[in-house]
């Protein structure tokens, strides 16, 4: 690897894996994905991607084993600490793999505040992030350090609570297990070296960063198209959500109706199509967007 060459660390295979494949396509990156080697090279673009399991992300960028990453901010504290004080920057956060660190109690005992923690041996994956929280709120504990199915740990008795990661809350349910304090909300983060990079590193990351908020910007936008009469214009592209310019042409063979199209930068839900339609909008039609470059 040179410094002309830009090395991202992605996750292998898991939660996240899916995901930052789908977001490197729509950026334009192609890779062969079927290839068993750690590393793989992008196609007519001096980009190589690590696949690494998620753990080790945060390292190799801290060490410029590779100089960007994809990771859940979870693992990034964990492995790391607190970002204002890590060695590496947060550069985009990018809007998946949403989830929450939290304390957890069998719903057998009763929670009345934090000083419920008192005293326990609490089960995680999670022990920097557990012990920096029971420092900051002068808890004394015990900290159970396991690395899978941390909700069987009261069940099994080698815990009485746990801190571990939740999404929809499903897995406490089905271990009779109750949240009762987050201690981080996370997503997934791309992250850079804190330092200076080559200049073609650098030029690298930031066509990278361009392309990703181009992704992102589409994610959610919609190009809408309707016909409306002429004195409705205004009232409909008030309704039109996050809306900037509309274009406004005429229509061949009807003097009273106009063609609108506009970008709505939010999402278009049902309710605004009804309005619009209330307001005379007809032959409404909504198209995803591929990406929006500013
Ligand atoms: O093999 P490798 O080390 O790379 O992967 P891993 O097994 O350590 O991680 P993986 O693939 O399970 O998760 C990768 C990342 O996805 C995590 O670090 C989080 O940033 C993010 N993420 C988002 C989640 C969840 N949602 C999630 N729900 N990671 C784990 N879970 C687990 C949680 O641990 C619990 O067991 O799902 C269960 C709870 O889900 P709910 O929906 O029932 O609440
Ligand atoms: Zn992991």
């Amino acid at each position: 690897m040179t410094d002309r060459n830009l090395r991202l660390a992605i996750q292998k295979s898991g939660r996240l894996s899916e995901k930052c494949r789908e977001l490197l396509s729509r950026a334009g990156m192609s890779f062969d994905f079927r290839t068993d080697r750690l590393i793989t090279r992008a196609k007519e673009q001096p980009l190589e991607l690590m696949l690494v399991r998620d753990d080790d992300i945060p390292g190799f960028v801290k060490n410029q084993v590779s100089q960007v990453g994809i990771v859940g901010l979870n693992v990034l504290e964990e492995k790391l600490g607190r970002t204002s004080e890590c060695e590496v920057d947060i550069v985009r956060r990018l809007g998946f793999g949403y989830c929450r660190l939290a304390l957890a109690l069998p719903k057998s005992i009763p929670f009345e505040g934090l000083h419920t923690y008192n005293g326990k041996r609490i089960a995680t994956s999670y022990p920097n992030m557990l012990q920096r929280f029971l420092k900051d709120n002068d808890l004394q504990a015990t900290i159970v350090e396991i690395t899978g199915s941390v909700e069987v740990a009261p069940l099994s008795g080698i815990a009485d609570a746990i801190c571990d990661l939740v999404s929809t809350g499903a897995t406490l349910e089905s271990n009779g297990l109750r949240e009762t304090t987050t201690l981080l909300e996370s997503e997934a983060v791309l992250i850079r070296p804190r330092g200076q990079l080559s200049q073609s590193q650098e030029e690298m990351i930031a066509r990278l960063l361009a392309r990703i908020d181009g992704v992102q910007k589409a994610k959610n936008a919609r190009y809408i198209m309707m016909n409306a009469p002429k004195d409705a214009i205004y009232r409909i592209s008030q309704l039109i959500p996050g809306m900037e310019k509309p274009t406004v042409m005429p229509l061949m063979y009807d003097e009273g109706k106009v063609a609108i199209h506009a970008v709505a930068k939010e999402e278009v839900f049902w309710e605004t199509i009804e309005k619009l339609k209330e307001a005379g909008a007809s032959s409404i039609l909504v198209l995803p967007i591929e990406k929006i470059i500013e």
